[in-house]
């Protein structure tokens, strides 16, 4: 019996960034990411109001002393936006630590005007005392958010599939429709997922004639995804995303003809190990 629900926020990438003091940056650093600060979010189906968002933040303390630290909002966050301090504790010279930090937004019904962008304004703070009352060091950096929502006039919907008759072109080592999970009844498009080695995956190819697109895919797994591949290279890490419900990735696209391949974590830290994924009615909408 397949089971439909709502979606759950999934998505965005990281970029690298420096500083004399902290170096933050918020996702991998593998050669070739294309690093950014900005993440995407499609509105459309969410179940989370406010929605519930995460910032990846890798941070070294790089002054020669320990300090204690704290990320926390460096402004006034836009409307909607929560954004409340994270105490990282102390850190020596050189020491450092990767952490998803939770900021939450009112879930927007509706944007008319198709896309929404948002900067919230953050800082890593360092204190010389564990009461956080004596500043020593700050680095500042801005996050974009790219709410989108595909019921917008303003997209033109470049496909939609909901593998209800076919597997849409999508191609991978092991895909297969089923009626296990659907969000479009009887069928999503099955996968097995592992690691970026193993090559299971989703892939698809596209043309697109517009200026800007975006892909939209929810996924349910029993483990999370780890990257998503543009043209064989990986260029977008997913940040968040719990197991076991639909998690709706969003993939920025720009003009031509690109390839999209979704990779998944492995279920465990057993090698060869291997879960499986379910994704249905996937848009590519473009303006
Ligand atoms: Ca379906």
């Amino acid at each position: 019996m397949g089971e439909s629900d709502d979606l759950n926020v999934a998505g965005g990438m990281g970029e690298l960034t420096h500083s004399g003091i902290v170096v933050e940056y918020s996702w991998a650093n593998d050669s070739g990411l294309s690093y950014s600060t900005d993440y995407y979010v499609c509105i459309n189906g969410l179940s989370d109001d406010p929605l519930q968002l995460c910032v990846l933040v890798d941070f070294e303390n790089l002054e020669p002393y320990t300090s204690y630290f704290r990320l926390e909002s460096s402004g006034i966050p836009p409307a909607g936006w929560v954004v409340n301090p994270l105490d990282l504790g102390w850190t020596y010279f050189h020491g450092g630590t990767s952490v998803s930090f939770p900021v939450t937004r009112s879930n927007p019904s509706s944007i008319a005007q198709g896309e929404s962008i948002e900067q919230i304004k953050l800082a890593v703070r360092g204190y010389a005392d564990y009461e956080l009352t004596d500043l020593r060091s700050q680095r500042n950096f801005t996050v974009t958010y790219h709410f989108i929502d595909r019921m917008s006039s303003v997209w033109a919907i470049l496909e939609k599939d909901t593998f209800d008759a076919s597997t849409e072109a999508w191609t991978g080592p092991s895909l297969s429709v089923s009626p296990k999970y659907y969000l479009s009844s009887p069928y999503s498009l099955k996968s097995r997922v592992g690691t970026l080695s193993q090559g299971w995956s989703y892939s698809k190819s596209f043309q697109i004639n517009y200026s800007m697109a975006y892909l939209i895919c929810p996924i349910i797994s029993n483990n999370g995804f780890s990257s998503i591949n543009i043209d064989g290279k990986p260029c977008f890490a997913v940040t968040s995303g719990a197991e076991e419900e639909w998690c709706q990735l969003t993939i920025p696209l720009g003009r031509g003809s690109t390839t999209v391949s979704i990779f998944g974590f492995p279920t465990s830290d057993i090698p060869g190990d291997h879960g499986l994924a379910y994704m249905d009615d996937v848009f590519l909408i473009a303006k």
